[in-house]
């Protein structure tokens, strides 16, 4: 590298629900800075992930599903997903290869050819598929949109996805770098600490529950034995929701604390308290409150 200027800059991981795009942007950052679950619109908001790769440093915003909105907080994710697609570099639309070309890729596009927002194809979950597929599969999108690159990887295993970053690396703006060389997200800790909690609730509760709950962290605070206080609510907006994530006796509270609690320890190699509450706050997703603490906009 010697005397190579270093270069910088932004790229959107685009797509539906569930394709894979916070598995990617964990991975380059080599830690969990964004949460991931088995279920569909799990990252409400932009999440950064950065890293330095061949000299330049890359900073991933991972953003929300894009889907049909029905309520408030679907158009605050939907906004935050394409506002990341306008702050980007280079955009990268990330697909599960699994599911196919199905209507709800489709749209998103459209989106972009209508717009004319050149972008990067990644065929993702490639370890579950055939390779005859993924590349007719690879045509037939590209024919829809002739897309600047088509990556196919396995994020979940790893594989492939230093082409990807190799490109980006070739390809974002000469920079100085825009973070410190170590930083890997801009996410308060405490913040993070309430993603990995709404992680645990996604993993644990069925059917609708996550979706309609969110967390806020009240507390993080260093105690004078060098260990970490940390409170932090989950707001439901029914009573019989309240019950449901208490459980029995406590049962699921406990479980859903302490997978995030060691979870949060081994990330963060820390010794932390973790106290959880939960509330009943009927009309929360009314509340500008509970979007402006993750930047999301209130009326979009
Ligand atoms: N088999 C397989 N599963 C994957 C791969 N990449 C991601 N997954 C799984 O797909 C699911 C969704 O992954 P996420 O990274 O949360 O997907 P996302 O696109 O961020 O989803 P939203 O935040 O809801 O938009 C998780 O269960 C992942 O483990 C892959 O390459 N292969
Ligand atoms: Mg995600």
């Amino acid at each position: 590298m010697g005397n190579e200027p270093t270069r910088a800059g932004f790229v959107s991981l685009i797509g539906a629900p569930n394709a894979g795009k916070s598995t990617i942007a964990n991975h380059f950052a080599g830690s969990k800075v964004s949460i991931v679950s088995p279920k569909a619109q799990t990252t409400r908001t932009v999440v950064k992930a950065i890293g330095i790769f061949e000299n330049t440093q890359i900073i991933f915003l991972d953003t929300p599903g894009i889907f049909s909105p029905k309520r408030r907080l679907d158009r605050a994710m939907l906004a935050a997903a394409w506002g990341g697609v306008k702050d980007a570099d280079i955009v990268a639309l990330v697909i599960d290869a699994k599911k196919g070309f199905n209507g709800e890729t489709r749209a998103i596009v459209q989106k972009l050819k209508d717009d004319n927002i050149k972008a990067v194809l990644i065929l993702n979950k490639t370890d579950l598929i055939k390779q005859e597929k993924l590349l007719a599969l690879s045509r037939e999108i590209n024919e829809m949109y002739a897309f600047e690159q088509t990556f196919m990887v396995s994020a979940l295993k790893g594989e492939h996805l230093e082409d990807f970053y190799h490109y980006l690396a070739s390809n974002l703006p000469i920079s100085p770098f825009l973070y410190p060389e170590d930083q890997m997200s801009d996410m308060p800790l405490k913040l993070l600490a309430s993603e990995v909690v709404r992680e645990k609730m996604f993993l644990y509760l069925r059917d609708e529950l996550p979706y309609s709950s969110t967390v806020e962290p009240e507390l993080w605070q260093r105690r004078d034995d060098g260990t970490i206080r940390a409170e932090i609510t989950i707001f439901v907006a029914r009573d019989n929701q309240k019950i449901i994530v208490l459980g029995k006796g406590g049962q699921m509270i406990k479980k859903i604390g302490t997978a995030a609690r060691k979870e949060l320890e081994e990330m963060l190699d820390e010794r932390i308290h973790l106290f959880l509450f939960v509330k009943v706050r009927e009309n929360w997703e009314n509340d500008p409150a509970r979007y402006g603490l993750w930047g999301l906009t209130f009326n979009a």
